[in-house]
């Protein structure tokens, strides 16, 4: 039995079966047996169903942000933020299935014409951070293009996933289209990995197990699509708004408590305003209101687990150059303060590793080769940000700058229409926009001569 908790309380707050490779099995089976008749399905009609499933989803947005708090410890304002998005996701791509378009290209002696083919069955396995947010990510464009799929969610946060099959079936998404397997990654997200039936792997999740996953793939040559880790700068240019580039920072790490892989966790300054740029930042991290989820004041709840919250601490050893921390509850619940190191070298390791934590290394430049040097010297190359006033600065680091996001004078990185995703170790392929349907979908080539018979 897999028992759920409240990582605020530490309460136990449900308790499940937890499924065995047998049932990863018999899931798969059922999505394989369900995928001719999905793919069958008119267009229109699959743009329908997908819109009827967004509208029930709409309708059940603030019991699925509360039950996600509860799961996650997030603040309740963040939830209702990403089951909007959750809605907004599947609507976007109920507007898909008559969008798969394809070319004719002219050749000699005929025409040659190109189909979207969908892939069959897919495996998608999703982290805890964002846990119906990702799952739609992937499971929106998986069904718009005529996939069935089996997703397994991370064992920590499974319940919305839960409520998620619940809500597909009562909408109408037919029998086996859509199915949910709560157990260990180790075991049922490896079964997904190899088994011969599953044709695609969307994962997100840390670079350690996505090369796990990779090689597990390697078996049956199985596409796969993998969103890693990430350690992204955030770049302050002396001629920023500073006082705007400051107070913003903050929530660009300590949202979701930094459990997030777009975290800005390292900030480069460029040296001639660093001291002003913490002085600025300053207020923004001691006021940051960390505590009760369910407080629409909240910004920042606790970590997800205590494992989690130990791994965090060893970043900020007793020698750490601490330079503002803010405030934590105390008592139940796996809370750790937003924690500013500064001056931190890139070398060192809390510039180096992604922390996944709310505490982020503020780190000097020179000049503008110092800050591309720096904000490219990681193995990571997801998202980021540049704040400067001069455009065409921004615009010469941005082409520079090795990662698949990012932001001019903004810390925000997800938009259901653009593509997002990660370079170098941060990943392969992408998500969201028109962009995703290439990861669910083959292209097939069709050559149709019309020479004489
Ligand atoms: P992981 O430990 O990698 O777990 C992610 C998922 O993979 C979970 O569902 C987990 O299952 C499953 N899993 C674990 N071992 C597996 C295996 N051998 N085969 C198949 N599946 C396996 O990551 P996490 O701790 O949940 O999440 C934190 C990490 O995710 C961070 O590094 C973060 O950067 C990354 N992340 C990346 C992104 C993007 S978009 N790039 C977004 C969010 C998070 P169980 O946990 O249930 O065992």
């Amino acid at each position: 039995m897999l028992e759920v908790l409240n990582p605020a309380t530490e309460e136990v707050v449900e308790k499940l079966d937890q499924a065995t490779e047998e049932d990863a099995d018999t899931a798969i089976a059922r999505a394989k047996v369900a995928f001719p008749k999905w793919r069958e399905v008119e267009p229109s009609d699959r743009s329908r169903l997908l819109r009827r499933l967004a509208d029930a989803l709409d309708a059940e947005k603030e019991n699925l942000a509360k039950l996600e708090s509860k799961n996650t410890g997030k603040p309740i304002g963040d939830s209702r933020g990403e089951m909007g998005m959750v809605v907004e996701t599947f609507h976007y791509y109920a507007g898909m299935p008559e969008r798969l378009l394809g070319d004719s290209i002219p050749v000699s002696g005929g025409v040659d014409v190109t189909f979207r083919e969908p892939l069959g069955v897919v495996g998608l396995i999703v982290p805890w951070n964002f846990p119906l947010t990702i799952a739609s990510w992937k499971m929106a464009p998986a069904l718009a293009a005529g996939n069935t799929l089996v997703l397994k969610p991370a064992e920590l946060t499974p319940l919305t996933a839960v409520e998620f099959e619940r809500i597909a079936r009562d909408a109408g998404i037919p029998e086996g289209v859509v199915n949910v397997v709560v157990g260990p990654g180790s075991k049922v997200g490896q079964r997904l990995v190899e088994h011969p039936d599953v044709a695609k792997v969307a994962f997100t999740g840390s670079t350690e197990v996505g090369k796990k996953i990779a090689e597990g793939a390697a078996g049956t040559i199985k596409r796969v699509t993998l969103e890693l880790g990430g350690k992204s700068a955030n770049v302050v240019f002396a001629d920023a708004d500073l006082e705007k580039a400051a107070s913003e920072a903050p929530v660009a790490v300590f949202g979701n408590a930094g459990q997030d892989c777009c975290a800005r966790s390292r900030i480069l300054v460029e040296k001639s305003v660093f001291d002003d740029f913490l002085s600025l930042m300053q207020p923004a991290v001691e006021n940051f209101k960390v505590g009760d989820p369910f407080d629409d004041a909240t910004e920042m709840g606790p970590l997800i687990s205590a494992g989690h919250r130990e791994t965090v601490s060893s970043y900020v050893p007793e020698d750490a150059p601490v330079a503002i921390k803010g405030e934590a509850p105390e008592g139940s619940g796996f809370w750790f303060p937003p924690t500013v190191l500064a001056p931190v070298s890139n070398d060192d390791r809390a510039a180096r590793e992604e922390i996944f934590g709310p505490v982020v290394a503020v780190i000097p430049f020179d000049d503008e080769e110092d800050a591309i040097r720096k904000a490219n010297d990681t193995i990571y190359g997801l998202s980021g940000s540049i704040w400067t006033q001069n455009g065409a600065r921004a615009l010469r680091v941005a082409r520079r700058i090795e990662t698949g996001v990012l932001s001019i004078n903004s810390n925000t990185s997800v938009r259901v229409a653009t593509p997002f995703g990660g370079m170098k170790q941060s990943g392969v392929g992408r998500e969201l926009g028109p962009h995703a349907l290439d990861y669910y979908t083959e292209v097939k080539n069709v050559y149709i001569s019309t020479e004489e018979a």
